[in-house]
């Protein structure tokens, strides 16, 4: 196991093991197909689906960039079984999308699509996280390609994978879709504390049906 490490804040937040995790140093490269390019010129990040006033939204690289900064700290579990601990992510809080370009209230999940298609839905109380966080930079520095930048999403309470690189949007959802590695195989709530790792040790209610 880990060791809880007591944070500025007085909370024991990060820096522990969940159940079947190997503690991983340094910080490989985890994903599926190429990395993409970031053309600044053609990049926008979108919110569309159900949102309040039925309206999309839609921001360039610097509109999302300007947006006021915050940062977590937070680890990164890989479904795979290695973590990373004690991260600091810097970025955007989910928080201040969903005050900026709010859901209609009968939102209840949300689709995080980015390049190439990739997805991942979470419920909407995941998403609106308290350190849920779109990030920019890691420990300080800008995020590496490799690593999703410009923009990828930490829900430092799940699995990594529901934390797309590369993002491009979120779509408000009134009913729950299965993203890329949700229909495939893995859970589709993710939560590495309780080690839902499978879609195969879905309870009824955890997910839409396969
Ligand atoms: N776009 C995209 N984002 C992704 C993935 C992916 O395949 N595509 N893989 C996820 C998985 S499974 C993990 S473990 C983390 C890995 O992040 P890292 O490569 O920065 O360590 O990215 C997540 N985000
Ligand atoms: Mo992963």
């Amino acid at each position: 196991m880990g060791h809880p490490v007591e944070r500025e804040s007085g909370e024991e937040a990060v820096s522990e093991l969940p159940p079947g995790q190997r503690l991983q140093r340094g910080w490989p490269v985890t994903h599926y197909g190429p990395v993409p390019k970031f053309r600044p010129e053609r990049w926008e990040f979108r919110v569309f689906g159900a949102t309040a006033d039925g309206e999309k939204r839609c921001w360039n690289h610097d509109e999302i960039t300007a947006l006021p900064y915050a940062s977590v700290l937070a680890d990164l579990h890989c479904v795979t079984k290695f973590s990373m601990l004690g991260a600091e992510w810097g970025g955007i809080p989910a928080r201040t999308i969903l005050e900026i370009a709010p859901p209609a209230a009968s939102v209840t999940h949300v689709m995080v699509w980015a390049e190439y298609g990739f997805s991942s839905n979470l419920r909407l109380s995941d998403f609106a996280a308290e350190r849920t966080i779109f990030a920019t930079h890691k420990d300080g520095e800008l995020l590496t390609a490799e690593h999703g930048f410009p923009l990828r999403l930490v829900v430092p309470h799940l699995y990594a994978w529901k934390g797309p690189k590369w993002v491009r949007g979120i779509e408000y959802m009134t009913a729950d879709r299965r993203g890329f590695w949700e229909e495939r195989g893995y859970h589709n709530i993710g939560d590495p504390w309780s080690e839902q790792r499978y879609s195969y040790q879905e309870e009824p209610g955890d997910g839409p049906e396969l």
